[in-house]
């Protein structure tokens, strides 16, 4: 019987660029968690990542990689669904109806398109546009009852539920589940070292406001070494006036567990540098499984093919009820099997 009385929860991360300690400590360290409580469903959007230009021989290294760093932080795919969005049609098809059904002002509204097609010139796609009825497709499709999104995919999940509402108006009122956001009972928001204004971000200009899940060792502790800091030299919790110090004690509050204040008493009298010292040696031990463990997933290609395989059968024989159930109610004529 494949009914789970769990809630259904859905998130994904874009492979376009290598995965951040930001991905890991925002999004897959809690993955390994949640899904034990929900129905999960874990995936790689790299038709969203193709919104934005991408080499076609990067891309798929990053969305192979992408995957095995799920694995490798502890998201284990006999107890949850694991694949890649390209590998279930479904999510391209039901975009179209939904597109459909969406108005040009809702997608001009939305502020990531606002600010990434500044970045594209006169040239925009119309993907980039599009964007978030893709992410509404995603959501839909498996009947969703929880999104773990940040701050700035709030608008998208608003946007997925107005759809949502709509059709179901329109069409039936158990078409669609309405999805809620969804808080993780720890999060974490980890800045750009370089910027601490800015999210560490997989697409950044510089690699030195990124630590990457492919780092060295050396090459986390260069980077947490010159990470930006802030006047004074107290190690105090100050989010407003001492980002860089805010974010370095984030991270280690992350990794560890530990309250935020009780780092903070532990560091009475000591300067930047130990507190600098000390995430980075931190980091280092949390990232250097993950690193290897992805490292070894990724010499055989043909073990993780066989789980992404099982992953999208898993994804599409769900997705595909619900395809037929919205084709069927808009008067669209099914197929006979
Ligand atoms: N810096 C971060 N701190 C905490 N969580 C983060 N996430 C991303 N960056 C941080 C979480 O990771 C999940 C997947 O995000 P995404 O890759 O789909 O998109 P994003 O949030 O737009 O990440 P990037 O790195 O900033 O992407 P690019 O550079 O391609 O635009 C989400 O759960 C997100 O919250």
């Amino acid at each position: 019987m494949n009914a789970s009385p769990k809630e259904v929860m859905l998130s994904a991360v874009t492979p376009s660029g290598l995965l951040t300690l930001g991905n890991y400590l925002g999004a897959l360290k809690n993955w390994a968690h949640l899904q034990n409580d929900y129905d999960c469903l874990f995936f790689a959007v790299d038709l969203h990542a193709i919104t934005t230009k991408q080499d076609p021989k990067e891309l798929r290294d990053r969305t192979y990689r992408a995957l095995a760093n799920y694995i490798a932080a502890g998201v284990d795919p006999d107890h949850c669904t694991l694949f890649i969005q390209s590998h279930v049609p479904e999510h391209a098809e039901l975009a179209w109806i939904l597109n459909c059904h969406t108005y040009m002002g809702e997608l001009s509204r939305m502020t990531q398109y606002k600010d990434k097609s500044t970045k594209e010139g006169q040239s925009i796609p119309v993907g980039l546009f599009d964007y978030p009825v893709l992410m509404a497709s995603d959501i839909l499709l498996y009947q969703t009852n929880l999104v773990p999104v940040g701050e700035d995919q709030k608008q998208h999940l608003e946007l997925t539920r107005d759809l949502a509402i709509r059709m179901n108006h329109h069409f039936d009122e158990d078409l669609f589940q309405v999805p809620e956001v969804f808080i993780p009972p720890v999060g974490a928001r980890i800045m750009s070292l370089q910027d601490p204004l800015a999210k560490m971000s997989k697409s950044d200009s510089d690699p030195h406001g990124s630590v990457y899940l492919s780092d060295s060792d050396d090459q986390i502790r260069k980077k947490i070494k010159r990470a930006v800091t802030d006047s004074g030299s107290e190690i105090i919790d100050d989010e407003q006036n001492k980002p860089g110090v805010h974010n370095l004690l984030t991270i280690q509050a992350a990794i560890t567990g530990k309250k935020i204040s009780e780092i903070v008493t532990s560091y009475a009298g000591k300067q930047y540098g130990h507190l600098k010292v000390e995430t980075a040696e931190l980091v280092v031990q949390a990232l250097k499984p993950i690193r290897e463990k992805s490292e070894e997933m990724l010499k055989d290609k043909t073990t993780l093919d066989t789980l992404l395989k099982k992953g999208a059968e898993s994804a599409s024989k769900r997705a595909a009820k619900t395809l037929k159930k919205v084709q069927d109610r808009m008067g669209l004529v099914l197929k006979k099997s």
